[in-house]
């Protein structure tokens, strides 16, 4: 199932919006309700995580345009003065799964942890009640011990917990960008492209254009939803 929503995305490219809730009876994340009969609703937190500067912000509000017409709340983004996020950004979003002939109502609550270094005690409150984390790691070189460094962050706060994560590299598009080799081997990640779940080791987007922003969220939410059912 999870590979079959990775040719969806591989196949349409660039999400586009007008898509969404076409031919996705078995699985798929779509803002129309459907024909199934709606089973339950099920509600879940999901983090955005990362060094300062990585794009956790810029993802978020894709997502928010990604989900637009289906949000439950307009959201929240609380800046400084120069861009940066002073406390956290929060928006909830609705959408319909369908699983196995079974509609699910998902409400989700997206928060994105302000990445500032001098923000730790903040950062660790955002992951509180946590079902699921994206870790948002920056592709510029002269950002590898950042990236490190958060990651240590998370996996330390996280440790005892075991919510399901994935990792993010974003910015893509930088002139020089570190290798995905470069950059597994320095987060001491697989050196393979996926997990046998399906699920890749490392996800390139380019968040400033809304690119695979979506495809990382939804894998994520594959695994928490999963999980969840696992129990
Ligand atoms: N080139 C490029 N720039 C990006 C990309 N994603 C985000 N940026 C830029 O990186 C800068 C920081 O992005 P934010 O989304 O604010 O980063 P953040 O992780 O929320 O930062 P903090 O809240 O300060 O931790 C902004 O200038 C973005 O426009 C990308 O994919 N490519
Ligand atoms: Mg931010």
């Amino acid at each position: 199932m999870i590979v079959d929503s990775k040719k969806k995305e591989s196949s349409r490219g660039k999400e586009s919006q007008k898509e969404e809730g076409e031919g996705e009876e078995q699985l798929g994340f779509s803002g129309k309700s459907g024909s199934n009969a709606l089973k339950e609703v099920l509600q879940f937190k999901v983090v955005y995580w990362g060094p300062g500067e990585s794009g956790k912000t810029t993802n978020y509000f894709r997502l928010r345009e990604k989900f637009d017409g289906v949000k439950l709340n307009k959201g929240y983004s609380i800046e400084t003065t120069d861009g940066r996020t002073l406390w956290q950004d929060s928006v909830r979003l609705s959408f319909y799964l369908n699983l196995a002939k079974v509609k699910y109502n998902v409400i989700t609550q997206i928060v994105t942890a302000t990445g500032q270094e001098r923000f730790l005690s903040t950062r660790e409150y955002v992951l509180d009640g946590a079902d699921g984390v994206v870790f948002v790691a920056d592709s510029d070189p002269d950002k590898m011990e950042q990236n490190k460094r958060s990651f240590r962050e998370l996996t330390s706060f996280t440790r005892d917990q075991q919510i399901p994560y994935v990792i993010q590299l974003n910015k893509r598009d930088l002139e020089n960008p570190i290798s995905i080799e470069d950059f597994k081997k320095g987060l001491g990640l697989p050196q393979s492209e996926a997990y046998e779940d399906g699920s890749l080791v490392v996800y390139p987007t380019v968040a400033l254009e809304g690119e695979s922003v979506r495809q990382c969220f939804e894998d994520l939410m594959i695994q928490v939803i999963f999980d969840f059912f696992r129990g």
